[in-house]
Order: structure tokens, then sequence, then C-alpha cells
């Protein structure tokens, strides 16, 4: 598989700036900072496609991007949708408020959304906050593609062990959990097949 093609298409705040649904769709939401841009640059295989910040917090709208595959000699075409980082402290209560409006919205409503790609950081584990969007997605009905980012910040001899303890944690998602490094590149392909699955499911 190759992406051919990625582009960003449009930021939005409201449902009015969604672009049109016609494309099967991909989510990734994680705590702010955990590394969401910086996975789905990896995955398209573009360095500065989604914008990556040293300061969390900085990704405040909905970020869609269009991306064009080959596979067998068949092109297609999917949407990746980069959401507002949660659990970051130093906003009001309001403001806190207001995102968690946009990203539930999105989350609950958006027709072709296919899979939404929960990110987690191998390093710190789940948080509360994380567990708490695994429930709430499972309540919903959404599929989640739970991925544990930054793995590259523990040695390799401890990795396997990481990931089958965060897997005990996550005990009520009847999921593997999968391993990621934007760093060295390692679990691309993994992700890349729970989303086409997705993406092909009816
Ligand atoms: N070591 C390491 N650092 C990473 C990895 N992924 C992201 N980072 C770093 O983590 C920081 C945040 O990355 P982003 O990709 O901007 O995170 P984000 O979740 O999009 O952040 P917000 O949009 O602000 O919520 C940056 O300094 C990245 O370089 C990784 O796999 N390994
Ligand atoms: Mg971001």
């Amino acid at each position: 598989m190759k992406v051919i093609a990625a582009d960003f298409v449009t930021t939005a705040v409201a449902p009015a700036g969604w672009p049109p649904a016609d494309l099967p769709e991909i989510a990734f939401v994680g705590r702010s900072n955990v590394g969401k841009s910086s996975m789905l640059n990896k995955l398209s295989g573009r360095k500065g496609i989604a914008r990556v910040s040293g300061t969390p917090g900085r990704t405040r709208a909905l970020n869609f991007f269009e991306l064009t595959l080959e596979r067998a000699a068949t092109k297609e075409k999917l949407r990746f949708c980069d959401l507002p980082g949660y659990g970051f402290a130093k906003v009001s209560k309001a403001e806190r408020a207001q995102w968690a409006r946009m990203i539930e919205g999105y989350l609950a409503e958006r027709e072709p959304l296919k899979a939404v790609v929960v990110i987690i950081d191998g390093k710190v584990g789940p948080t509360d906050d994380d567990i708490e969007m695994l429930r709430w997605l499972e309540a919903t009905g959404r599929r989640p593609i739970v991925v544990a980012t930054k793995m590259d910040r523990l040695p390799k001899a401890h990795r396997a062990g990481r990931l089958r303890q965060i897997e005990a944690q996550l005990q009520f998602l009847p999921r593997t959990l999968i391993g990621f490094s934007a760093e060295e590149g390692f679990g691309r392909d993994d992700v890349w097949a729970k989303i086409l699955d997705a993406a092909h499911s009816p």
C-alpha cells in the first residue's frame, strides 16, 4: 500500500464546516500533546501535513485531510480528521466544555466516520481521560483502534511487556493494542491495516 497523495482539506469549528460526507473517515483522538499530529504525518508519509506542536493544546479545531492510496494497482481515497486534544489543564472550564461539545458532537454524529484511533502515551499509560473517552466511544457504538505511541521512549526490551500491561488496564475493551512510534516509524503498517479494515467495513 502506498500513499500517493495527502492534502490538508479544511479546518472546522462547527458542523457547517465539515467536508461533504462522501469518503470513509478516520478520526484521531487523544490527550493533548500525546502525538496525534505526528502519527497522522507518519501514516501519510508526509512530514508537515498536520502541524506538530511543542506547545500542548495548539490544535483547537477539527482538521481534515484527504489521502489517496494505491493498493494492487487500484486507487482509493479516504479522509483523516485530527481532533483537538483533551485533558489540557491550562484552559478555562468554559473553553474545555466547548471543546468537549465540538469533539463529542463530531464523534457522535459524523455519518462517514468508520473508526476512531484513540492514542495513548505508551510510557505514561492510559489516563482517566483516555479511559473516559474509550468508554464513551463504546457507549456510542464507535469502533476504537487503540494505539500506544512514543514507544521509542521505552527500552526495546520493555516494550512488549508494557503493551501487555496497558492491555490489562484496558480489559473492558476486547481489542488488541498497537505499539507505535512516530520517531522510529514502527507500528505504521499495523495501524494502517486496522484503518483499512474499518474503512472497508459497511
Ligand atoms: N519520542 C517521541 N516523541 C513524539 C512522538 N510523537 C510525537 N512526539 C512529540 O510529542 C510532541 C507533541 O506531538 P504532536 O504530534 O504535536 O501531538 P498532538 O497530540 O497533535 O498535540 P496537540 O495537537 O497539541 O494536542 C512533539 O514534541 C512531538 O515531537 C513519538 O512517537 N516519539
Ligand atoms: Mg495536534
